[in-house]
């Protein structure tokens, strides 16, 4: 059988039951040593931004306390929160990556 595709009327019989995975955002928390670079060169290689949005948020994180990097499904968000915080350890940089609920 074909079902029909997203937003077309369908009875619940020919429907597929598709729920949405649970959205995860990851945040980055200030410290008073990890380097204003390194966190910028955090957000460019494992988040994919630009060197002037990767600035933007590094500069939010730094005057707000906390900032969010990226919306992803929990296994995606576990995988940068362990990237990060190995890359900040590998460099001894105090950095907090973490992660909640969206
Ligand atoms: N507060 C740090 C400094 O002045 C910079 C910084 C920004 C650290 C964001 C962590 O998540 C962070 N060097």
């Amino acid at each position: 059988q074909i079902n029909p595709g997203d937003g077309e009327l369908a009875t619940e019989e020919s429907r597929p039951k598709l729920k949405k995975p649970p959205l995860y955002k990851v945040l980055l928390l200030n410290d008073d040593y990890t380097p204003m670079d390194f966190v910028v060169d955090v957000l460019t290689r494992y988040f994919h931004m630009s060197e002037e949005k990767a600035t933007q948020v590094m500069l939010h994180v730094h005057t707000r306390g906390v900032g969010i990097c990226g919306v992803f499904t929990r296994e995606i968000a576990e995988t940068k929160v362990a990237q990060v915080t190995e890359y900040a350890r590998e460099k001894q940089h105090p950095l907090l990556c973490t992660m909640e609920k969206a």
